[in-house]
């Protein structure tokens, strides 16, 4: 049979084949039946050995230009396929652009934090500043300072974590107090809020790290009715301006005469219920008058100077306020219950 025919025929084969191709699988299919190296146009590369020698330049350059011709074909469809399938997609996968986004998780303020920046505003309202001071602390400035002497039992190292004989993780942030009253500018009208460490097994209200805020004010004539006066509006702002305050006495080594102030609760207003388990108050702080030897220890002169403290538990005011029975809860991070503030 004339090459030329064969050849012809081939061309018209793969073009039918080309046509019927409706996707880059099967085009793909038909260029290695063709085109690859056990393809029909290689094995007629492959006879030119049967072809008379003065024939084969003809020969392979007509194998050449079908080879030429076939790898066109399959190109310009290839091309087709893909713009086909394109359009395809395109008509399928519709983008609703006015669906509205996945919303990002997002976290928000621990409950602890929302308490502290309540309690931090209804000071910084009242003209005082935040002041931060060591988690590890000289004993000299968590009790010495403080007049808690070397015989008082919150010295106990059953009660606090000491890293040794003179360096502890303090107790109490009133050792900050201690620090700024030492660098003797008055007055002074600061809290300081931050972490304590005392030795205490987890319970359902303690816990062996947990947050104080503690309160001074250092002027020429600050009295007990200033005092008074602070906490009475702290406790308004706080729980609502029905509140009323009680002051009992009580011991403090750092203040004298010391009290704690209970508030009256705010869910039953006083008459009594499970909340305030039937007294009608609830106790919330502790506070006093600067002892004189903590005033002269910190080189300040009580002759010239009186002031006032106080202390709240962070935990304390957080539990409270967010109706939380068990304290462990604002520890654990579990986003099922913190998600609730
Ligand atoms: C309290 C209760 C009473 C207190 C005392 C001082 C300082 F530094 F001035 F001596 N800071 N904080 C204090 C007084 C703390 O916590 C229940």
């Amino acid at each position: 049979m004339d090459m030329k025919e064969i050849l012809k025929g081939l061309v018209e084969n793969a073009k039918q084949r080309i046509s019927e191709s409706e996707n880059p699988e099967k085009l793909n299919d038909v260029r290695v039946a063709y085109l690859g190296k056990k393809g029909e146009l290689t094995a007629l590369l492959k006879s030119m050995k049967d072809v008379a020698p003065e024939e084969r330049p003809a020969f392979g350059q007509m194998v050449n230009d079908v080879r030429k011709e076939i790898e066109s074909m399959l190109t310009d469809t290839q091309k087709e396929l893909a713009a086909r399938m394109l359009e395809k997609k395109m008509k399928t996968e519709v983008i609703d652009v006015t669906l509205p986004a996945k919303k990002a998780m997002i976290g928000h303020r621990h409950p602890n934090t929302i308490a502290l920046e309540e309690v931090e505003r209804i000071f910084i309202g009242m003209g005082y500043e935040v002041v931060e001071g060591p988690e590890v602390e000289y004993a000299d400035y968590n009790f010495t300072k403080l007049n808690i002497p070397e015989d008082h039992p919150a010295r106990d190292e059953q009660d606090t974590f000491f890293i040794n004989d003179s360096i502890l993780l303090r107790s109490q942030t009133s050792p900050v107090q201690a620090r700024k009253m030492e660098e003797g500018k008055l007055p002074i009208r600061m809290i300081a809020p931050g972490r304590v460490f005392r030795s205490d097994e987890v319970d359902a209200t303690h816990s062996p790290s947990f947050h104080q805020i503690e309160g001074l004010v250092i002027d020429k004539k600050i009295t007990f009715a200033d005092l008074k006066g602070t906490l009475q509006e702290f406790a308004r702002e706080l729980f609502g301006p029905e509140t009323k305050t009680k002051f009992r006495p009580h011991h403090f080594p750092f203040t004298e005469p010391s009290a704690e102030v209970d508030v009256s609760c705010f869910k039953c207003g006083g008459s009594g219920c499970r909340f305030c388990k039937g007294s009608g108050w609830i106790e919330i702080l502790g506070c006093g008058m600067v002892h004189p030897n903590v005033l002269r220890m910190c080189g300040i002169d009580p002759e010239e100077y009186t002031g006032f403290a106080f202390g709240v538990g962070l935990e304390r005011i957080a539990l409270l306020k967010y109706e939380i029975d068990d304290m462990r809860l604002l520890y654990e991070n579990d986003t099922r219950f913190l998600k609730q503030f």
